[in-house]
């Protein structure tokens, strides 16, 4: 009984990791695919594409939808995702301006404000460890310093409907040097 009780505490984190590191996989798929059609959508047109799960948010889905851009040859995308698309729950959205400053160089400057014309993901997680994890892979950095506001992934604590959420942004095109 002693044994089982102790392999039972031993496994239970495992299993936990295990099924994070699969929701930060999905989630990392998701990303590219993102990005894949994000790229497409400014070779043809020119300009940001935007792509959200939120029904009550006044944008145009036009990574899916021919809103009369000049150039459009989509969908690049195909289908719109909903909450269930991201494992932690929640929010997607491919945003065509920087919805937060970013330091897209980790010199410890801001080089791109709020409103900067961009793509950048942005989706909610469910603790900063997965933020972390996430932060790591995409800007392998070590976890010292100001990693999570540094580089093109960060993240901070949602300013949105779920304020005691994470929301991780991700830049991910802005054809700018
Ligand atoms: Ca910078
Ligand atoms: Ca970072």
């Amino acid at each position: 009984m002693a044994i089982v009780a102790i392999l039972a505490v031993a496994i239970v984190p495992v299993i936990a990791s295990a099924r994070q590191n699969a929701r930060i996989s999905k989630m990392l798929q998701i990303m590219e695919a993102l990005k894949t059609a994000a790229v497409l959508f400014y070779a043809d047109t020119g300009q940001y594409g935007m792509l959200t799960t939120k029904d009550n948010f006044a944008v145009n889905n036009n990574l899916l939808a021919d809103d009369g851009i000049t150039g459009w040859d989509g969908p690049y995308i195909d289908r719109k995702f909903t909450a269930d698309d991201n494992p932690f729950g929640s929010i997607i959205t491919l945003y065509k301006a920087y919805p937060v400053p970013f330091d897209l160089d980790s010199d410890g400057i801001q080089d791109r404000g709020m409103g900067f014309p961009g793509n950048v993901i942005g989706f909610e997680v469910d603790s900063q460890e997965a933020a972390q994890k996430i932060d790591q892979i995409i800007d392998q950095d070590g976890i010292s310093g100001f990693w999570r506001s540094r580089g093109r992934c960060q993240y901070r604590l949602s300013f949105d409907i779920f304020p005691q959420r994470l929301f991780v942004f991700i830049a991910v095109y802005d054809n700018q040097p």
